[in-house]
């Protein structure tokens, strides 16, 4: 049998591999990274992921690294559980907005929270992440502009009629607009429909092993 551990961290972008997990009902144990207190540059953890992030996700010996990639595994291990969509054009546009936050949103708020990374200068550093953080503030005015049209063409979730992968992406970058002190009151709409991923079976089993509440 296949064994199957998810290396994470609460509050990181490891929820989106866990949703997928919890949507596929399969055994696998979750393995804290506490980025913290630094866990995720031990040697032991760089032979799972050798960039040093979360998440990864085991598959026996197999070190699978990178949300859209382990994602896109999951989806076709578990075909049942519609991580994502079968038809194929429905697929590609979950994927392209999959990337979206893994490539543009995730990424700006990289900047916000890191700008040592892009200039080694604290003058600069200020003024990238004064930027990022404008820049990230629009993205997050765009996730919500894309959730009332998914609404308008009839679904509730960016996911669909469920709430899956997309809606968890959304999560975090809420909770990471907080931390750059960007309040989710500031997008109700956006807000009132993630409180109810509680509502979600899959994303309260999550919720739970995360150990973190809703915004
Ligand atoms: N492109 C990567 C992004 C992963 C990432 O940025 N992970 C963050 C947590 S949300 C992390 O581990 N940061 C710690 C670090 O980079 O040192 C993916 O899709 O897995």
């Amino acid at each position: 049998m296949t064994k199957l551990t998810l290396h994470y961290c609460p509050g990181t972008c490891s929820f989106v591999p866990m949703l997928a997990l919890e949507l596929a009902g399969a055994p696998y144990t979750a393995h804290l990274v506490d980025l913290r207190k630094g866990e995720h540059k031990t040697p032991e953890y760089l032979a799972i992921h050798p960039a040093g992030q979360v998440p990864a996700l085991s598959v026996n010996d197999v070190h699978l690294t990178q949300i859209v990639a382990i994602v896109d595994y999951l989806a076709g291990q578990f075909p049942a559980a519609n991580i994502l969509p079968a038809e194929p054009l429905e697929r590609a546009r979950a994927m392209a907005t999959l990337l979206w936050f893994n490539g543009t949103v995730h990424s700006t708020f990289g900047r916000v929270f890191h700008p040592e990374g892009c200039a080694p200068d604290a003058a600069t550093q200020a003024a990238v992440r004064t930027a990022a953080t404008a820049q990230y503030a629009a993205l997050l005015d765009e996730i919500e502009a894309r959730y009332r049209a998914a609404q308008q063409a009839g679904a509730p979730w960016l996911s669909g009629a469920h709430a899956g992968v997309l809606d968890a992406y959304a999560l975090c970058c809420v909770r990471w607009g907080e931390l750059a002190g960007i309040a989710a009151a500031d997008r109700p709409h956006l807000l009132a429909q993630l409180r109810k991923l509680g509502d979600e079976a899959a994303f309260a089993r999550a919720l739970a092993r995360e150990g973190l509440p809703l915004p």
